[in-house]
């Protein structure tokens, strides 16, 4: 029904928002396993939470005409890296290492590019990995290697990110200084903040882990009748 209501001008971005669509689900599938299998298995999941989202043709074009090229399908595909983007939201920035390590391993997920805003971050105070990955899509006409964007970040770091993002659009980069300092303050107190609440996180999983020795220790003398 759709597809007979479809011009022949739309097939092509049809065509590239299905393939975008294929590739958020191969990788969603991935991180569902890897939530799955922490959840299950292990004692601590790294991931708060995960948003997919592909970008919808309208916003394609705003970007494309923002950054000064024709909203057409070609440069789409030739200047875009995020028509499909992911981020997965971590309790604690070691977990954001963890879940790039665990992606990187994956044969199929190649890693284009790497842009470490914790380690540097943005002058406004921005903290975020960002991760560019091509996946493999098998269409019946063949494999069509498809980029993502990935952002990962702490729940406190997208916190901030969202009401910046908010802002930065409001005002078309041009926000008083009045609210931008006050961001720039808020960024570092998010950074304490995360650093205080990893250090918290820290202390409790060796108390649990002296614990369990202790416990294994009570266990096996009791196991040689010393008790
Ligand atoms: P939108 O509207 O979200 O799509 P470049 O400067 O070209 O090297 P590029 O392509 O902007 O880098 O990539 P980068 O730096 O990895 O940023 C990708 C996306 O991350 C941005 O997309 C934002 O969504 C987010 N981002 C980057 N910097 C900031 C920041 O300072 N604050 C917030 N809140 N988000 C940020 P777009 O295309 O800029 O915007």
């Amino acid at each position: 029904m759709y597809e007979a209501l479809m011009t022949e001008e739309m097939k092509p971005w049809r065509d590239l928002l299905l393939v975008h669509n294929f590739a958020v689900n191969e990788v969603k599938t991935k991180l569902q396993i890897l939530d799955e299998e922490f959840r299950n298995i292990h004692d601590y999941n790294p991931i708060e939470h995960i948003r997919y989202r592909v970008k919808k043709p309208n916003s394609i074009s705003e970007k494309l005409i923002r950054l000064g090229y024709e909203p057409t399908i070609e440069n789409a595909r030739k200047h875009l890296s995020d028509i499909a983007g992911i981020r997965i939201i971590c309790s604690f920035t070691t977990d954001i290492y963890k879940v790039f390590d665990l992606l990187e391993k994956q044969d199929d997920i190649e890693i284009i590019q790497i842009k470490d805003y914790i380690k540097n971050p943005k002058k406004n105070g921005y903290k975020s990995l960002h991760l560019l990955i091509d996946i493999p899509v098998y269409l019946s006409s063949g494999v069509v290697p498809t980029r993502i964007e990935i952002q990962i970040r702490t729940i406190a770091m997208d916190f901030w990110a969202s009401l910046e993002h908010k802002i930065y659009y409001k005002y078309r980069n041009e926000a008083p200084s009045s609210i931008t300092d006050r961001l720039k303050v808020c960024a570092n107190m998010i950074s304490i903040l995360d650093e205080r609440m990893l250090e918290i996180k820290n202390e409790i999983t060796s108390l649990h882990d002296n614990e369990n020795t202790l416990d294994k220790h009570v266990i096996s003398e009791v196991e040689l009748g010393k008790e």
